[in-house]
Order: C-alpha cells, then sequence, then structure tokens
C-alpha cells in the first residue's frame, strides 16, 4: 500500500485560486465590478459600504447592485445593507473563518443562475470578519479592500504582513477615534506603506463620513487600471 501525505492547505488554497481565476471570467463575461472587503471583526466593512453605497448610487441603479455578505452566523449585516434598497444575499459559513468560492458561487445560483449576472452592474463582496484567512482564499474580485480600524492599534499591518502585502487597498477606519485610542495616524501609514508599497491607503471614519468619496474614486481608478 502506498502511503502518501497530502498538505492540505497548500492544496486547498492552490485549487480555490484556480477557481477563483474562473470566476473572475465569469463576471467579466457579464461586466460585473467586483470589490472585497476584509478585516477584523468589528473594523467598520459594514460601515463603509453602508457609506459607499449612496455614493456609488450615482454610478449605478439601487436594483443593479448587489451585495453579497458573508459571516459566520446572523443576518444582521446583511439586513443593514438591504435598507439601502440594492440587493442582498447573505451567505453564512456555519463557522468557517472566511468565504471560498463555492460561497460566491452558491449566492450566483440563489441570485438566478450565471444569466442573472446580466441584471448586475457591481457586486460588494463582503467577507468573514478575519484578519487572516479570507486573505488566502480570493474570490476573483477585481479589487480586494482590506479594512483595518485605528481601535485595532497601530501595529495591525506589521503583525499581518501577509494580508497586508495581498491587499489592492488598505483603508484606515475610524479615524475620528485616534485621539482617544492614543494611535498616530503617519505611524500606521507608514507600517502598512512598508509593507505593502504599491496600495493606496485611504483614511476614513465610517462615523463621520471622511474619506468615503476618496475611496471611491480609488476603487474607481484600480479597478479601471487592473480591468
Ligand atoms: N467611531 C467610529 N465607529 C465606527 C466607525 N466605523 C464603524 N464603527 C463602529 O464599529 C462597530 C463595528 O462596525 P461594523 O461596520 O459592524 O464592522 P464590521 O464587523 O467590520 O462589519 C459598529 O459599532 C460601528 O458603528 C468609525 O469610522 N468610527
Ligand atoms: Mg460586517
Amino acid at each position: 500500500m502506498v502511503k502518501k501525505v497530502v498538505f492540505l492547505g497548500k492544496d486547498v488554497i492552490a485549487e480555490n485560486e484556480r477557481l477563483a481565476q474562473k470566476l473572475r471570467e465569469l463576471y467579466d463575461k457579464y461586466g460585473v465590478t467586483v470589490y472585497e472587503f476584509l478585516g477584523g471583526p468589528g473594523s467598520g466593512k459594514t460601515s463603509i459600504i453602508e457609506r459607499l453605497i449612496p455614493v456609488m448610487r450615482r454610478d449605478y441603479p439601487a436594483e443593479r447592485m448587489l451585495y453579497v455578505g458573508g459571516d459566520v452566523a446572523t443576518t444582521l449585516d446583511t439586513e443593514r445593507i438591504a435598507r439601502l434598497g440594492v440587493r442582498t444575499i447573505q451567505i453564512n459559513t456555519g463557522g468557517t473563518c472566511h468565504l471560498e468560492v463555492p460561497h460566491v458561487e452558491a449566492a450566483i445560483k440563489q441570485l438566478g443562475g450565471e444569466k442573472a449576472l446580466e441584471e448586475i452592474d457591481v457586486m460588494i463582496i463582503e467577507n468573514v470578519g478575519n484578519l487572516i484567512c479570507p486573505f488566502n482564499f480570493p474570490l476573483g474580485a477585481h479589487a480586494r479592500i482590506m479594512v483595518v480600524s485605528v481601535a485595532e492599534g497601530e501595529d495591525k499591518f506589521v503583525k499581518h504582513p501577509i494580508s497586508t502585502k495581498v491587499s489592492d487597498i488598505i483603508v484606515i477606519n475610524k479615524i475620528d477615534l485616534a485621539k482617544a485610542v492614543g494611535v498616530n495616524i503617519e505611524n500606521m501609514v507608514r507600517s502598512a506603506r512598508e509593507i505593502n508599497p504599491k496600495a493606496p491607503i485611504v483614511l476614513a471614519s465610517a462615523r463621520t463620513g471622511e474619506g468615503i468619496e476618496e475611496l471611491y474614486r480609488v476603487m474607481k481608478e484600480y479597478v479601471s487600471r487592473n480591468k
């Protein structure tokens, strides 16, 4: 009998990357621009998206925008976003710390199948709150946006170099709280920049709305440069 050792982690990640590429081809076939938001729980992903949607609605009618919310449990975030009038689909992973390609495929199926993507111009995916796993499992998005809040501490980027490195755009959120939590924003920007010299860094507050217009401008610019 032949004994075989399978390094499951690497196999699974490599297979996911292959499938993510196929998803990207599907998005492009139907002209859907896909933004993925990643970051720790409570960093402000949903709040940023809530602020972005009214700005994005200048470019897209609400019914042609789809939010796909990934969470371990509950439909809370999706309910928040649904109030803005866009289409929403909830994915509960049941315990898994990140979304994988089959989760997005299931969302597309729920939308009505591949053809239903014709009705969508832009898809916003909010990944499960986690600063590690989701970054290892791309979902074919045109831009992967990392959200880190100042409340998580000045050293977050240094402590999560791989996540920082693979992100296309970095948002430092909750800048309204910087003083209260004793964080020097310039130090935070510098540490992110050292690890990822390419990604645009946007300072934002989903509370005050600061930086949201700039974030959307940066998102569009990134996608138009990389499509
Ligand atoms: N002060 C402040 N609070 C924020 C900001 N963004 C989000 N929050 C709060 O942080 C908490 C978590 O936000 P949420 O958007 O649910 O984070 P998520 O888990 O990353 O989706 C909520 O209580 C928000 O009201 C911000 O920019 N400033
Ligand atoms: Mg959320």
